[in-house]
């Protein structure tokens, strides 16, 4: 049986690659059918703006993409779980804190999934969340200054992939863990896998008012893989659900181990009973260090702390709470339609979609209509929470997301291909090659309870010959369809950072009404910030200099330093006195192993250089500021130590 479906599946990954080699012919239909119909609905005039900014995740990149949709134009890459030099961040003195883990300075990670804020279940346009799957963390990035401000390790968990989604008033932004492992860990042999490992499961609320985030509880279930999740909202708000799968509890995957099972599991948890257990005082303390980091934009600098202990919840000590609903094929995606009624789990290995009803699982629970459970977990029976399936919609369904207008938009990744059907009838509407092997697709507002369902961005797993050829590497791509019709309409192709695997979209009023221009000089309290040239000024503290300098178009104070010699830790503390709107200084030193500053209005920020030999060594601004910005300017002499 497993074997066969195996068979017929090998049979379409050739049959979709094959057809992403020979695809002339369909991509000239395509031609023929992008009208000039097509540019118009994605061309932007000179100087207008976009209708929506897409925040597209930079996967193994660490970072997020900003960009305007409809016309798929870069407006920024955003820093977050990386090193970038044209911000400086992680490299000056300010952010780097923010990269600090239990497991030590960290620029790197795999981020995945981001999602925005919401108030009364819609876009409030406050802060995008987003996943750092490698060294858990979860980060929020403040939509006031599109920088990440926040970074939260995740213990006990490994692959932190079913993160980061957030509940309908951002209660919590919860990270599930991808692999179940040892909790705590330690050292035991991989075949004792079975029973003893774990999966955790966190809630992490999140300050109302400031937004800050603070791990609540971590829900410690079976060993299984948790995939993907996604919250309740409407009549399913307090519970969340997440894909499940090698629930064989293999320890190794190769097929012969996991995938025996013909259905894995949505665990579905009822959050709102475990806040209330938790807020009663229940649950365990458990030693577990992970690192809180946060910058503050009135001091322009990062703290990290070291957390020293988690709650942890056995799912067994709340009765009631969590449920397991049987769903065929290594379930992927895990996603809600905007009334929080229907629940859909790509099977990843099956042609069918599952769509469960939350209304039939309430009854099910109610009326304790159980099939057996899973380490004491009650399991559900298939046919009582199951509203009906997607028959033969496509190969390789991955993700889904919701219109508003009653429809779904799922993507496949082996028939290459996004499928539009109707939640209610679940009958196919209509579908569209992707070119090629679409993973997530992104409806703005599509994870709420009020999607804007103008434009669904599918993103591709694999380009071949969409775009010019760069050497064996091509970019990476999302392509962009109008689904204002009965039918979609691809409108467009972009290249994009990274692998894009998810993105969070919303429009940009929402944004903008928020958005911060300028930083203001009289406000910043940056420990070392220089707020008057009078102030400028270079202080000696044994082998410790501290420059405190000041930048204005187009000069620096001071601009002529002596007295530095070889040997010497010198900290330039520089603080832009600009108060005018997009007028950022640059500066760094010759052999300095950081990165340049790029300061802006009002901010101060901080490198250190180690000179190694002696002489008199320019420094100059790095970004162009004015017709003096040539001019701007100046030498650090250096002597013998
Ligand atoms: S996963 Cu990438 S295609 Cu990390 Cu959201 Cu499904
Ligand atoms: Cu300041 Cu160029």
């Amino acid at each position: 049986m497993k074997k066969s479906i195996l068979f017929i599946l090998s049979l379409f990954v050739a049959a979709s690659f094959f057809s992403c080699d020979n695809s002339e012919s369909s991509k000239n239909g395509d031609r023929g059918a992008l009208a000039s119909s097509a540019a118009e609905k994605v061309y932007v005039a000179p100087g207008e703006h976009d209708e929506f900014y897409a925040f597209i995740s930079g996967g193994f990149s660490g970072q997020l993409s900003v960009y305007g949709l409809p016309s798929g134009r870069l407006l920024k890459v955003i820093p977050v779980f990386s090193q970038d030099p044209e911000k400086a961040w992680g490299y000056n003195e300010e952010t780097k804190p923010m990269l600090n883990t239990s497991h030590g300075f960290v620029p790197w990670d795999d981020a995945h999934h981001p999602d925005i804020s919401q108030t009364d279940g819609k876009l409030d346009g406050r802060w995008v969340f987003i996943n750092g799957n490698n060294t858990p963390r979860i980060a929020k990035v403040d939509l006031t200054t599109f920088e990440t401000t926040e970074i939260i390790e995740v213990p006990n968990s490994a692959g932190n992939h079913s993160s980061s989604f957030v509940t309908e008033n951002t209660e919590y932004v919860v990270a599930g863990t991808r692999f179940s492992v040892p909790v705590p860990q330690r050292d035991m042999p991989i075949n004792e896998y079975k029973g003893n490992f774990k999966g955790s499961l966190t809630f992490i609320s999140v300050d109302p008012e400031e937004g800050h985030m603070d791990i609540k509880f971590q829900l410690m279930m079976p060993g299984f893989d948790y995939d993907l999740a996604h919250p309740g909202r409407g009549k399913s708000h307090g519970w969340f659900f997440f894909s499940t799968y090698n629930t064989e509890e293999a320890n190794s995957l190769l097929e012969v181990n996991a995938s025996q099972n013909d259905k894995d599991f949505i665990a579905a948890v009822n959050w709102k009973k475990i806040e209330e257990y938790v807020n009663n005082g229940g649950g365990k303390t458990m030693p577990a260090n992970y690192a809180h980091n946060i910058y503050d934009d009135d001091t322009h600098t990062a703290t990290s702390t070291m957390k020293k202990e988690v709650l942890v919840v056995d799912p067994l000590e709340v009765p009631g709470a969590v449920f397991l609903l049987p769903t065929p094929k290594s379930p992927h995606g895990c996603d809600v339609n905007p009334t929080g009624e229907y629940i859909v789990g790509n099977g990843k290995l099956s042609a069918d979609l599952t769509v469960h009803s939350y209304t039939k699982m309430i009854d099910a629970i109610e009326n304790e209509k159980f099939d057996g459970e899973a380490y004491g977990i009650p399991i559900l029976k298939f046919e009582d929470v199951l509203a009906g399936t997607v028959k033969q919609a496509g190969l390789g369904p991955l993700h889904t997301e919701f219109d508003g207008e009653g429809n779904a938009y799922t993507s496949f990744f082996i028939s290459s291909e996004v499928v539009k059907w109707n939640v209610e009838t679940r009958e196919v509407i209509d579908r569209k090659p992707c070119y090629y092997s679409v993973g997530h697709v992104m409806i703005p507002g599509g994870n709420s309870a009020d999607p804007f369902g103008k434009y669904v961005l599918a993103m591709n797993k694999i380009t071949k010959d969409r775009y010019l050829p760069t050497g064996p590497e091509v970019t990476q791509s999302a392509q962009l369809y109008d689904i204002t019709g009965e039918k979609m309409e691809l409108l467009l192709d972009f290249p994009t950072i990274g692998e894009p695997h998810y993105a969070a979209g919303i429009p940009a009023d929402i944004v903008k009404a928020n958005s911060r221009k300028i930083f203001k000089l009289d406000e910043n309290k940056h420990e070392y910030a220089t707020l008057s040239n009078g102030d400028a000024r270079v202080e000696r503290d044994g082998n410790e200099v501290h420059v405190y300098m000041t930048m204005i178009r187009s000069h620096f104070t001071p601009d002529n330093i002596e007295g530095i010699k070889v040997g010497d830790k010198v900290y330039f503390h520089v603080t832009n006195h600009e108060q005018d709107y997009d007028v950022p200084h640059g500066i760094s030193m010759i052999g300095a192993n950081t990165s340049e500053l790029l300061i802006m209005p009002g901010q101060t920020e901080t490198f250190v250089w180690e000179p190694k030999q002696p002489g008199v060594w320019p420094f100059y601004c790095t970004d162009f500021c004015s017709a003096l910005h040539q001019e701007m300017q100046g030498y650090v002499r250096v002597s013998p130590a």
